[in-house]
């Protein structure tokens, strides 16, 4: 019985890979000098496949993958539906913050009831956090490269995700409110648990017993 594993380049799959090897799973080629997007693995049975981090939980509810690991800021934005989410695996840690242009009083801003013009890829994490606080914003959907809003006079805030600082430092942009922790959570299709139990209970036994062991 074959297993797909949806992963995305870059840090999560970098993080991924000590949990995978925990498992025996083991990717037989250096993907970062490939253009391939599929990859077999020293287990017969097991395939990874690399997709954007917003694709991973897409794939894994319409069974392109059986299952995958997607950042909670992902899990969020796609809403979940036909996932099961079994595990927190402490990877790829960072949070999602509101940041403004250094100089705008965004406390003095919220205090006053002003609307805010606020730019982000993550809305609903975005309209929720806002939509609890009672402020009123007018949401601007960006794709990427968020810390140009401000600075561009576009927006009067943002909505990002802030690891070291050093981005939103070089933007001239400061952190004003923590929204919430993300990190990375294995997410599993719901059909394929049911039915590839076989071979997927031992994979994520063993995903699970190595993040209790590094935390
Ligand atoms: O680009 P694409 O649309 O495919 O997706 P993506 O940009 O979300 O993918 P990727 O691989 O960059 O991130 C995958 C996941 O890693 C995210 O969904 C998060 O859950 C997690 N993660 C952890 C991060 C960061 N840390 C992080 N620092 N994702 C992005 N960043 C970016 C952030 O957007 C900002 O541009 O790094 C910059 C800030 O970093 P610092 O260290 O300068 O604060
Ligand atoms: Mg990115």
């Amino acid at each position: 019985m074959s297993i797909t594993i949806a992963l995305s380049k870059g840090r999560i799959f970098e993080e991924t890979v000590p949990l995978l090897a925990a498992a025996g799973i083991v990717v037989t080629e250096d993907v970062d000098k490939s253009r391939k997007l599929i990859f077999d693995t020293t287990n017969p049975e097991v395939r990874v496949v690399l997709v954007r981090a917003s694709d991973v939980p897409v794939y894994v509810q319409y069974g392109g993958a059986d299952l995958g690991v997607s950042g909670l800021d992902s899990l969020i934005e796609h809403g979940g539906q036909g996932l099961y989410q079994p595990l927190d695996l402490q990877i790829a840690k960072c949070r999602v913050s509101v940041a403004v242009r250094k100089g705008f009083d965004y406390q003095h801003a919220v205090k006053q009831g002003a609307r805010l013009k606020v730019a982000t890829k993550y809305s609903t994490i975005a309209r929720d956090f806002f939509a609890e606080k009672g402020v009123h914003v007018d949401m601007i959907k960006l794709y990427g490269s968020m810390e140009l809003a401000p600075l561009t006079g576009m927006a009067d805030a943002i909505v990002d995700l802030v690891s070291t600082g050093n981005t939103l430092k070089a933007n001239d942009l400061v952190e004003v409110e923590p929204i919430m922790d993300i990190s990375s959570r294995l997410v599993v299709n719901q059909a394929s648990l049911k039915l590839k139990q076989r071979t997927l209970r031992p994979i994520l036994d063993a995903f699970a017993q190595a993040v209790a062991a590094k935390n």
